[in-house]
């Protein structure tokens, strides 16, 4: 049962019998977030200040410009996990590779992995716009002792026993879940501690914001576009408002407490979508579902997707059940005519 104001640390222990199959290493593996978080947090509230929002100059896989903030958000996560002695292997947006981590031992003992987004949305750091980290975690699947392998990280969204992402915004939170609802804790920055604020949060069925980057409609598919209109109708309950910040763990947060769905579906820029379907859409789509929203590619549960590559994208709906299953009825009517 969870208090509001309850701390973060008294809500893990509070909930560890909740994990029955772990000795502590899960809740061990959320409390290297929570730290490394705080960390990230300190240098994203003073990126205005100092040089390190600059782009650092070289590219990542995506082939995006790294920020400064992105590179050491990136190596905070990786070594603040790889000392706690609980993953096995690390995937970030960041790294071309998947990272083996031997442990003090070099015995492969720990078993689970970690995939991220250190820090999604960072285009919009030098124009103050919230930032967020996403997580995502597994047991591993190969045998333990050995080295991870990329078998440990592809596997299906509905395998994931943690997912959760950090916002940075006008405060800090950490929303997560373990399969057991989820949880928004909100850092109190004067003392470094994480409070429950948003016990046990849910997406409405309904909702009345959808948030979609316009400027491609032509390059949208039917069903897209079908669905648009459908949201922008004057009917009784529309049109709907159009809200879209440019950072997905934004507008998914704001979607989550107000009702909505957020779309970046494929395009002829992103034939897949522009989202990652392991470290942006498996997480937000975990939390979304238990929450009590919808997850999906417009024709399929995003978290039943078997993924085939580490950096692979996918089209991706998500939000208030009720407003996902009428853009996948959009989707599928497009795609009969
Ligand atoms: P666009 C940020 O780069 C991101 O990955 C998400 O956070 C965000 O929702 C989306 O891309 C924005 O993409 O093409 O609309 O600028």
């Amino acid at each position: 049962m969870s208090k509001k104001n309850q701390t973060l640390g008294e809500f893990i222990i509070e909930n560890q019998q909740a994990f029955p199959y772990s000795s502590g290493e899960l809740s061990r593996l959320i409390n290297s977030i929570r730290l490394a978080a705080k960390v990230v947090n300190h240098e994203v509230n003073k990126a205005g200040l100092v040089d390190i929002t600059g782009a650092v100059g070289d590219t990542n896989i995506q082939g995006e410009e790294q920020q400064k903030l992105d590179v050491y958000a990136n190596q905070k996560f990786i070594q603040t996990l790889t000392n706690r002695e609980i993953v096995c292997g690390i995937a970030s947006e960041e790294n071309d590779e998947y990272i083996t981590i031997q442990g003090h031992n070099k015995d492969h003992k720990n078993k689970y992995v970690v995939l991220m987004d250190p820090l999604d949305g960072s285009s919009n750091i030098d124009v103050n716009v919230s930032v967020g980290t996403i997580f995502s975690v597994y047991r591993r699947v190969t045998p333990i002792g050995t080295p991870v392998t990329m078998e440990d990280f592809l596997q299906p969204g509905n395998l994931q026993v943690a997912a959760g992402y950090i916002i940075y915004g006008t405060s800090t939170m950490l929303v997560y879940t373990t399969g057991h609802g989820v949880n928004g804790f909100t850092l109190n920055p004067a003392i470094g501690t994480y409070y429950l604020s948003h016990p046990n949060m849910k997406f409405s069925e309904d909702g009345n914001i959808y948030s979609v980057n316009e400027g491609n409609y032509a390059q949208f598919p039917r069903g897209v576009k079908d669905y648009i209109k459908y949201c922008q109708a004057e009917e009784d309950d529309r049109p709907y408002t159009s809200r879209y910040i440019g950072s997905l763990v934004s507008d998914i947060h704001r979607n989550m407490i107000k009702g909505g769905i957020y779309i970046y579906p494929g395009s002829s820029k992103y034939p897949d979508g522009k989202l990652r379907l392991l470290y942006e859409c498996n997480p937000m789509a975990f939390i979304a579902e238990q929450a009590g929203g919808k997850a999906s590619n417009g024709f399929k549960r995003i978290m039943d997707i078997k993924p085939t590559e580490l950096h692979e994208r996918v089209p991706f709906f998500c939000g208030s059940k009720n407003m996902v299953e009428k853009a996948e009825e959009c989707m599928r009517n497009a795609k009969e005519k």
